[in-house]
C-alpha cells in the first residue's frame, strides 16, 4: 500500500511520518534550515515482524504543504492508493487543507484517514469542534466518513492507534493484480556510485522484473532493468501499487526526469490531445473560458496547454464553476497517457486548482472534435467494461480503428484486446494493424461497388479505377494498406474484379471491336519483344499503317484492359516488362533500403531520363513513394505492382 500525506503547511505531515516510521523525510539542507518540506519524501513501514516481503511494507510519500509547491504535491499524490490528510488541531482546516482535499478528490482517491495533529495544543472541546469541521469538509467527497485520529506527534499520544489502523488497512487491501502493460510514473532520478542510474516512482499498472527492457516515454529511449528495489527492499519483480526503484543499464541520468514514464513495451505512443470528461470545481475562481491556458497535471508531469470545450453552447460564456463538459486538453508537448488516467487542471499561472477529469481518449482528433459522430465515440469511450467499450467503438468507426493506437490507449497488448471482441464481429488487417467491424466493412463494400458502377456508366471506355484513386473517392481517411486488403477480400468474394491496375465490377470490360482486336493482336507482340525499350506511339502507328491518334486511343484502351502500361503519354510498355522492372526496384530496396534513380538506371541499363519516368510511373500506381528532393531524392516500396 502507498500512502500519501496531504494538508496545509506546518500542520505536521513530516513529523507524523517520522513518528510512524522513524524516518525523517526532510533530507535537503534547505528543508532543514527553513523547517518546511520542499521535495517529496519517502519512508517505509514494515507490516510484519523482521524482514518483511515488499508486499508487507507500507510506503509513505510525504508532500509539501506550501501553496507554491502544489505541483510537487500533485506529483506525489498521483500514484498513491490511500490518503493521510493532516490537519493541525490549533489551526483547523486551512486553504491547502481544502486544495489538497480537492486534488485527492480529482485524483479519485476514495481511501483515507485524517490525522488531527498537535492535539497536545488543543482542548477536548476544540478537538471535537475541528473534527466536526473536517467531517463536514469530507462529506461531499469520496473520503466522506474517513476516520479522524486526534494525536500528538510530539508526545506520541494517539500515534499508535493510527499506525494500527493503517496496518489493518494494508492487510485487508486486495493485492493488485498487475494487469495491463507496465507503467511507472517517474518521480526521482539519481546516480548511485557503482550502480549507475536509478529511476524511481509508483507503478500504476502491470509489472516489471529484472532483465526487462523498459521504454522511457515520451523520449522513446529504451533501457534494461539491471536490478530493482520494491518498497525499499531488493526484489526480482515489482507490480502495480508499489514504489519501485530501477537500476537501468544503458541510460544516463540526463535522459530521464520526473514527469516521464517508464513503460513495458513499444505499445506506448506519445499524445498531445487528451479528450476528457471535465469537471470544474465548485469553488473555481471563475468560469473556464474556451481556449483558456492551463497547467495540465498528469502522473508526475505538469505542462502548459489549452482547453477546448466540446459543448458548443459553452463557447461564449465558458464552463461555470461546478459545471461539467467534455473537453479536449491540448498539451504544449507530447506526453504518455492512457484512457482512464486522471488529469488535474490548474490555471495558467499555477495559482488555483480548477478541476480535472478522466481521460476518455488520449488521441483526440485535431479537427471535427465536437462533431456528433465524434461525441458518440466519446460516449463509447466512457463505457467502463472493456468488451462493451471496444464493441461500441467499433460500431462508431465507419472506416475502422487503428489497433496499435487502441492498444496504446488501453495499455493492453493487441492480442489481449482482440480476445475481448467476438471474432465474427470484426475484420483485422494485419499489414495495416487496422480493425474494422463487419457491418462497417459491408457498408464500405456497398459504397465501393456503387462508385464503380457510376464510373462505368460515365466512362465506358475506361476499364475502372486505380486502387488509390478509388480509395480517395470512397474512403480517403482509411489507410492505403487496409484499403488494399479490403479490395483483395472483395476480389476473393467475387464482388470486384481487377484487370491490370484497374479495379472494376465483374463483367465490366472495355470492348474492342473486331478491327481493333486485329490491330491489338498485331501490336502487342511488338511491345513484348521490345522489353525495356518499347517503340513510341508514332513508330507503332507508322509500322501499323494507322493514324497516330487512332493508335494512341487503341493503346489507351489496351492499357485500360491491363494489356499495356502507359508509362508516359506516348510510351506504352508490356506488363511483363514492367513486372521485371518492378523486380529490379524490389532488389534495390532489399539491398539498400531505398531506390535511387542512378542505381535503378545502372541496374536496368536504361537511360537516366527513362529510369526516372519508370520510377514516376511506379509512384503513380502506388508501387513506390518518392521521398526527399534533388540529390536526396529516392523512392521506397509501399505497395504491390498493380498486376495480378
Ligand atoms: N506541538 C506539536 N507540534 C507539532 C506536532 N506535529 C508537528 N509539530 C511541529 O509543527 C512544525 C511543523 O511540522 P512539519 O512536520 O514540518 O509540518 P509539515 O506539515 O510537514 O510542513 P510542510 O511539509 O512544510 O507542509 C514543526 O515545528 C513540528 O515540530 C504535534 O503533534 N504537536
Ligand atoms: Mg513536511
Amino acid at each position: 500500500m502507498l500512502i500519501g500525506t496531504a494538508g496545509h503547511i506546518d500542520h505536521g505531515k513530516t513529523t507524523l511520518v517520522r513518528a510512524l516510521t522513524g524516518v525523517d523525510t526532510d533530507r535537503l539542507p534547505e528543508e532543514k534550515r527553513r523547517g518546511i518540506t520542499i521535495e517529496l519524501g519517502y519512508a517505509y513501514l514494515p507490516c510484519g515482524a523482521g524482514d518483511s516481503a515488499p508486499d508487507q511494507v507500507i510506503g509513505f510519500v510525504d508532500v509539501p504543504g506550501h501553496e507554491k509547491f502544489v505541483p510537487t504535491m500533485l506529483a506525489g499524490a498521483s500514484g498513491v492508493d490511500f490518503a493521510l490528510l493532516v490537519v493541525a488541531a490549533d489551526d483547523g482546516p486551512m486553504p491547502q487543507t481544502r486544495e489538497h482535499l480537492q486534488i485527492l478528490e480529482l485524483l479519485g482517491l476514495g481511501r483515507g484517514a485524517v490525522a488531527l495533529t498537535k492535539a497536545d495544543r488543543a482542548s477536548p472541546e476544540r478537538l471535537a469542534r475541528v473534527s466536526h469541521e473536517i467531517a463536514a469538509l469530507l462529506a461531499p467527497t469520496r473520503l466522506a466518513g474517513a476516520p479522524v485520529f486526534p494525536l500528538s506527534a510530539l508526545t506520541g499520544e494517539g500515534v499508535a492507534a493510527l499506525r494500527e489502523h493503517l496496518l489493518g488497512i494494508a492487510h485487508s487491501l486486495p493485492r493488485p493484480t498487475g494487469e495491463g502493460g507496465f507503467r511507472l510514473a517517474v518521480d526521482r532520478v539519481f546516480t548511485l556510485p557503482g550502480a549507475g542510474t536509478i529511476v524511481a516512482g509508483s507503478v500504476h499498472a502491470g509489472q516489471v522484473a529484472v532483465g526487462d527492457t523498459v521504454l522511457v516515454t515520451p523520449a522513446g529511449i529504451t533501457a534494461r532493468v539491471r536490478s530493482l528495489h520494491v518498497q525499499n527492499r531488493k526484489a526480482d519483480q515489482g507490480r502495480a501499487g508499489q514504489r519501485c526503484a530501477l537500476n537501468l543499464a544503458g541510460l544516463s541520468v540526463d535522459q530521464v526526469k520526473r514527469g516521464d514514464w517508464l513503460c513495458g513495451s513499444a505499445q506506448a505512443l506519445p499524445a498531445t490531445r487528451l479528450d476528457i470528461d471535465l469537471q470544474l470545481a465548485t469553488d473555481a475562481p471563475r468560469a473556464l473560458a474556451h481556449g483558456a491556458v492551463v497547467q495540465i497535471h498528469h502522473g508526475t508531469r505538469h505542462l502548459l496547454g489549452r482547453v477546448a470545450l466540446l459543448d458548443a453552447g459553452l463557447e461564449k460564456g465558458g464552463l461555470p464553476p461546478g459545471g461539467r463538459s467534455l473537453a479536449q486538453v491540448v498539451a504544449d508537448a507530447p506526453l504518455h497517457a492512457c484512457r482512464g488516467d486522471l488529469v488535474v487542471l490548474r490555471d495558467g499561472h499555477g495559482r488555483h486548482t480548477l478541476g480535472g477529469g478522466r481521460i476518455l481518449d488520449p488521441f483526440g482528433p485535431p479537427r471535427q472534435r465536437r462533431h456528433p459522430a465524434r461525441l458518440a465515440v466519446l460516449a463509447a469511450q466512457a463505457l467502463s467494461k472493456p468488451a462493451e467499450r471496444l464493441q461500441a467503438l467499433l460500431e462508431h468507426a465507419p472506416l475502422g480503428l487503428d489497433l496499435g493506437q487502441l492498444a496504446a490507449a488501453e495499455n493492453q497488448r493487441r492480442a489481449d484486446l482482440l480476445t475481448l471482441l467476438p471474432a465474427a464481429s470484426c475484420h483485422l488487417t494485419d499489414k495495416a494493424d487496422w480493425l474494422i467491424g463487419h457491418l462497417a466493412l459491408t457498408t464500405l463494400a456497398g459504397r465501393v461497388t456503387a462508385r464503380l458502377a457510376e464510373h462505368h456508366a460515365q466512362y465506358g471506355d475506361e476499364l475502372g479505377l486505380e486502387r488509390d484513386r478509388l480509395r480517395r473517392m470512397v474512403a480517403p481517411q482509411a489507410p492505403a494498406a487496409a484499403f488494399a486488403d479490403w479490395l483483395e477480400q472483395w476480389l476473393g468474394e467475387g464482388l470486384l474484379a481487377r484487370s491490370g491496375s484497374a479495379w472494376h465490377l465483374p463483367g465490366h470490360r472495355v470492348e474492342l471491336d473486331a478491327r481493333d482486336q486485329g490491330l491489338a493482336d498485331t501490336l502487342l507482340p511488338w511491345l513484348q519483344d521490345a522489353g525495356f525499350e518499347p517503340p513510341w506511339v508514332r513508330d507503332v502507328a507508322t509500322r501499323l499503317g494507322q493514324p497516330e491518334a487512332l493508335t494512341r486511343d487503341l493503346l489507351k484502351r489496351l492499357a485500360a484492359r491491363g494489356e499495356a502500361c502507359q508509362v508516359v503519354r506516348d510510351l506504352f510498355y508490356a506488363p511483363a516488362a514492367v513486372r521485371r522492372l518492378g523486380d529490379i526496384a524490389a532488389e534495390l530496396m532489399a539491398e539498400q533500403g531505398a531506390i535511387r534513380a542512378a542505381d535503378f538506371r545502372d541496374r536496368t541499363g536504361l537511360g537516366r531520363k527513362r529510369a526516372i519516368q519508370i520510377l514516376e510511373y511506379f509512384d503513380r500506381v502506388g508501387f513506390t513513394r518518392k521521398l526527399g528532393h534533388g540529390h536526396a531524392e529516392q523512392h521506397r516500396i509501399r505497395g504491390d505492382l498493380p498486376f495480378s
